[in-house]
């Protein structure tokens, strides 16, 4: 999955595309990077990140999505608001990813299940303001799982199809480094729920903890935690830079199954 930032503020590539078509030219050279998806997004999640209203958000992807009519491969808006997440699946939009696990807004469970998307229910804990602030668990794969269980009885109660949806331990939401190493370590664990799992480790702050490095420069780090998550049970990475990430999960593929 490759991710489109239409935002002034994202962590790692706030404002770079802004203008819509410098979106839609980034996300066509995604696809043709190898992306088997893009995730579309108007509002930034970082922590700390300032909330935008929807009216601005609907303003900033529905160009882009236009554009992106025929681009090839399915297309995720990255929103919690179900007027944000309309406006999108009315551009082209087939899947909502929706960092609240569809806690955020009433209507949205309601509206995917009518519209019969795709869903990815992400964890998080708190909210992006306030994540960060010394967040704890008892068993952080435990709570994980069991959140994840409960938000996939809550979508399928709303009427989405228990085939369409997607989980994300949320990498980076209300997590400290150990709790994101322990994620990525035991997301074997997460199976269980019985649904794939996309994980999205792409330039975030633990790399940089872990590395010493910015945010233009954990490629590295990035591969590496994509990588181990494959190989630990994930069916899809979000990814910045997909033509690395496509390679490295080619030979890592092939050395672990045997396969080209
Ligand atoms: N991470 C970010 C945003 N959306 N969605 C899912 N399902 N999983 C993730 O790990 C995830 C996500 C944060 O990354 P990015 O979009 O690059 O930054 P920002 O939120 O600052 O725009």
């Amino acid at each position: 999955m490759g991710v489109v930032n239409v935002t002034p503020d994202s962590f790692s590539d706030g404002g770079e595309y802004l203008d819509p078509r410098r979106a839609i030219a980034h996300a066509e050279e995604l696809v043709r990077e190898g992306a088997d998806m893009l995730d579309v997004g108007g509002e930034s999640t970082r922590p700390g990140a300032a909330a935008v209203d929807a009216e601005e958000e609907r303003r900033r992807v529905v160009p882009v999505l236009d554009g992106l009519v025929g681009v090839g491969v399915p297309i995720s808006i990255d929103t919690s608001k179900s007027a944000v997440a309309e406006a999108a699946l009315d551009a082209g939009a087939s899947w909502v990813n929706d960092v609240s696990a569809l806690r955020g807004d009433p209507e949205l469970a309601a509206l995917c299940a009518e519209r019969r998307t795709g869903v990815v229910l992400m964890h998080m804990l708190g909210d992006p303001r306030t994540m960060q602030e010394d967040p704890r668990y008892e068993d952080v794969v435990d709570d994980v799982r069991r959140f994840l269980a409960e938000r996939i009885e809550a979508a399928m109660a709303a009427g989405i199809d228990e085939e369409r949806i997607w989980v994300d331990p949320g990498i980076g939401f209300g997590k400290t480094v150990e709790h994101n190493l322990e994620l990525l370590r035991r997301l074997g664990e997460l199976r269980e729920l019985d649904r794939p799992i996309l994980v999205g480790t792409s330039r975030k702050r633990f790399i940089g903890q872990i590395t010493g490095r910015e945010v233009g420069e954990r490629l590295g780090g990035t591969i590496a935690s994509n990588v181990l998550a494959v190989a630990n049970g994930a069916d899809g990475v979000r990814v910045h830079d997909v033509a690395a990430a496509r390679d490295a999960l080619r030979t890592a593929e092939a050395v672990l199954g045997g396969g080209g």
